[in-house]
């Protein structure tokens, strides 16, 4: 089994957090998707959806998309300590948390980074190359949406330590990587967001977010 990625891509980084929360070892190896090696056999074969990352079973088999990595990892080989949940219930909970984050923010704030950063023009879908053209009502679009997302979440999070309550789950990584996304795009939480910044704060000191 191997791991495909690249360090400084936030999609990769949510594997590596992940593998690091979960103190799991795995070979793996470094596509400079930022070159474009991606592009490139074998990797073009592996994965034609052209992103990283992505894992290769030793049945051949590839894995991508860094949730179904995780759960994969999870399920087949690691099940302790659980990320993705135990019960049916607490798995159908978990599952409902990483979707309205991947939905409602870090996807539409992916799509923002992209139409903004001029590294990103002639690349605004990831995985591919063509002159569809950057859009600065996608970029604010991304803002509003998580913004609604955390007006959302804020009354929730006033009693619960964590997205899905007093475990940490595969969904705070998720909701790490919507911060990471609003970093880099200088996009500001409002004061407003009190619960949201205090669960921001407790990710940030997590061990498995250090050295990103
Ligand atoms: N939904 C995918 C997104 C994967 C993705 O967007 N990967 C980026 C790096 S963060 C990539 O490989 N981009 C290649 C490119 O921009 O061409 C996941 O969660 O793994």
């Amino acid at each position: 089994m191997k791991l495909y990625t690249f360090s400084l891509a936030p999609n990769g980084q949510r594997v590596t957090a992940f593998l690091k929360e979960k103190n799991i070892s795995i070979e793996s190896q470094e596509i400079n998707v930022r070159e474009g090696e991606q592009f490139k056999e074998p990797f073009q074969s592996m994965n034609p959806f052209n992103c990283i990352p992505f894992l290769k079973l030793s049945d051949g088999s590839i894995i991508s998309e860094s949730v179904s990595i995780c759960k994969y990892l999870e399920e087949e080989l690691y099940p302790n300590p659980s990320l993705f949940g135990s019960t049916p219930k607490e798995k159908a909970y978990i599952d409902m948390w990483n979707r309205r984050l991947e939905l409602d923010a870090l996807s539409p704030l992916g799509y923002a980074a992209r139409n903004k950063v001029a590294f990103f023009a002639d690349r605004v879908l990831a995985g591919t190359r063509n002159d569809i053209k950057q859009s600065q009502d996608i970029v604010e679009r991304g803002k509003q949406m998580a913004d609604l997302l955390f007006n959302r979440i804020n009354p929730h999070l006033e009693k619960n330590k964590f997205i899905c309550g007093e475990k940490f789950s595969i969904a705070d990584i998720t909701g790490h990587s919507i911060f990471v996304t609003c970093e880099r795009l200088k996009f500001e939480i409002s004061d407003n967001f009190q619960n949201v910044l205090k669960w921001k704060s407790t990710l940030d000191k997590r061990e498995c977010f250090k050295n990103e």
